[in-house]
């Protein structure tokens, strides 16, 4: 797998429009604001690729970029208090939509902000991944935010909070100084290499 090339490939509104899945797809998603978006760019080392924002919800599609062998996938995120009944429903309607469709789901990156407990969205997310048996990990973001003792720290507090068995990673990360960033490629590469699981 190489992270050198990438392109934006569509955006989409509605999960009945999202296009087949012809190639592995590694999947992140996260609430609002945890940093999918810029974890994206750092992983491909191009600032603009996926729009960023102080402001939560930034995302409000499904983004897809394609590289040579994989497809990444920008979920809009979850637990932005301050959206519409509309679009929380739009939300569900894309999550659901795309987690229920007959796709080649490589992996599915949990995005989790490193310095707070996990929120009961964000257990129901990891719970769903794990009652799906879908191929995961856990990014735990912006662990410039805290003491390296720290970040140790927060990390086997919500493995336990989350019942995240020890085969799972945890990747603790950082968009802002590149730390973590190779290492999540890698385990990225593993577990496309791995094929897809079948379900
Ligand atoms: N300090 C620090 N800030 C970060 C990091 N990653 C993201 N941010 C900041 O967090 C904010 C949200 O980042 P985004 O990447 O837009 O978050 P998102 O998860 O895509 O948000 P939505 O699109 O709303 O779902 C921005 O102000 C980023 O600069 C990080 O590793 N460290
Ligand atoms: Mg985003």
């Amino acid at each position: 797998m190489n992270f050198k090339t990438v392109a934006f490939e569509r955006s989409f509104g509605i999960s009945s429009q999202l296009t087949e899945s012809t190639l592995p797809e590694i999947a992140f998603a996260g609430r609002s604001n945890v940093g999918k978006s810029s974890l994206l760019n750092k992983l491909f080392n191009r600032k603009g690729l996926a729009k960023v924002s102080s402001t939560p919800g930034k995302t409000a599609t499904i983004n897809f970029f394609s590289t040579d062998d994989a497809r990444f996938v920008d979920l809009p995120g979850y637990g932005y208090a301050r959206v519409s009944k509309t679009e929380h429903e739009r939300w569900a309607e894309l999550i659901e939509g795309y987690f229920n469709q007959e796709r080649n789901f490589a992996l599915v990156c949990s995005l989790i902000d490193i310095r707070h407990p996990a929120s009961a969205l964000d257990e129901n997310m990891v719970r769903f991944l794990q009652d799906a048996q879908l191929p995961y990990l856990i990014v735990l973001t912006k662990g410039d935010k805290l003491s390296q003792q720290k970040c140790n720290q927060q990390r086997s507090a919500l493995r336990k909070q989350l019942s995240i068995d020890d085969d799972t990673p945890m990747v603790i990360t950082s968009s802002l100084k590149g730390s973590g960033i190779d290492n999540l490629r890698r385990e990225i590469a593993r577990f496309v290499e791995n094929g897809p699981r079948n379900l």
